[in-house]
């Protein structure tokens, strides 16, 4: 059963419950809702790198601090395409769009992302876009490019938001994500784990996703990669209990969503992996970069799949549950 009334008590205790029964439980839910075969891929297009007027403490495209990313110029609309082709011939059935950017303003540069979203799409792949905070008529142009999804983070807490970020508030982030639904864009949204926050803040920040109206289709699980010259440069490295904790929650309080095993993949083993997959996780980014940070190469992530036994997720699939109401629907009609 989907349920949007979770009570932050119960959350916790999901949170808090014996690690062993706790993936026991998170895996029957996946296995209910998917395929637990299935990874969906997606591949990440940076079209604006770096030069970031947010103060984001944990990012490497931030101006406010002194790191190895470099602001670069915009990507031409041929190579967004040319990456997206050898991102789907390569299996990823998911591309998504990034910028650095504070929110979208409307002029050439957003006309370019325009295009390529229409073309990339015609290439039968999910196209997601991650710009920013969004005004409805942004919403409505990406809708009629042909969006998919659009990614917009909330990162931890409403109440540890503020010592992470300071140019936006909490608010600002939840008021794009009802921009993004009243748009019927399938919304993205997550956080980050790493960052000093309390397990308190991770049950919050998962209440918040899995009270909404709707939860999120995509619901990704970061894990800090340290940026050195970003002030979480020296925070700890977070165990893969905490990480499977995260996982198997999301999982069990929002059964129907893709949960997205995200940034911070790339120090962690075939075997650390198998174990988030086998929690709840179904779907990762791949390709040697994320935004600026190194990712898994394509080879390693292929021979994953191949000692894992996983196969790549299609596009635009429904979880089991949808998909069973869909089928009955057809069944009545026919
Ligand atoms: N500028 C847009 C925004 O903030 O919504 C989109 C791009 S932003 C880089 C997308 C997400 O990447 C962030 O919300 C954050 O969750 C994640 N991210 C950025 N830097 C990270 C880091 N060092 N470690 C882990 N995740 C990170
Ligand atoms: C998300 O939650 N993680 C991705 C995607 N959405 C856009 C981005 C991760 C970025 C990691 C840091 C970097 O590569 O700059
Ligand atoms: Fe800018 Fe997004 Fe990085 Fe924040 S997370 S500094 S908004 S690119």
């Amino acid at each position: 059963m989907i349920r949007n009334d979770w009570k932050m008590e119960e959350i916790k205790e999901i949170y808090d419950t014996p690690l062993m029964r706790l993936i026991a439980k998170s895996h029957a839910v996946h296995t209910e809702y998917h395929d637990n075969e299935e990874v969906q891929v997606c591949s990440l297009i940076s079209f604006k790198t770096g030069g970031c007027p947010e103060n984001c403490k944990y990012c490497p495209q931030s101006s406010h601090y002194k790191t190895e990313v470099a602001p670069l110029p915009l990507l031409q609309y041929e190579e967004m395409v040319s990456m997206a082709q050898r991102a789907v011939s390569f299996g990823a059935t998911r591309v998504c769009i990034g910028a650095a950017w504070r929110e979208v303003k409307p002029g050439k540069a957003f006309d370019v992302i325009l295009k390529a979203v229409k073309e990339i799409t015609s290439m039968g792949v999910e196209v997601c876009c991650t710009l920013g905070m969004l005004e409805p008529q942004h919403a409505k142009a990406l809708k009629e490019a042909g969006l998919y999804a659009y990614n917009h983070n909330l990162d931890t807490s409403q109440q540890y938001y503020k010592t992470i970020i300071t140019t936006r508030t909490y608010e600002e982030r939840l008021a794009t994500l009802d921009t993004v639904e009243e748009a019927e864009l399938s919304v993205c949204c997550g956080g980050i784990l790493g960052m000093g926050e309390s397990d308190l803040d991770r049950v919050l920040l998962i209440h918040t996703l899995a009270t909404r109206k709707h939860h999120p289709e995509s619901v990704p699980i970061n894990f800090l990669i340290p940026i050195p010259g970003t002030p979480l440069e020296n925070n700890a490295k977070i165990s893969i209990w905490e990480m499977l904790r995260m996982i198997a929650t999301a999982r069990i309080t929002m059964p129907k969503a893709m949960i997205r095993l995200s940034a911070g993949r790339a120090d962690r083993s075939f075997e650390e992996q198998a174990l988030c997959f086998f929690a709840g996780a179904n779907a990762i980014f791949s390709g040697e970069k994320l935004l600026t940070q190194a990712n898994h190469t394509l080879s390693e992530d292929d021979e994953m799949f191949q000692i894992l036994g996983l196969k790549k997720r299609p596009s635009f699939k429904l979880p089991l549950h949808k998909k069973k109401h869909a089928d009955n629907a057809t069944c009545l009609k026919s």
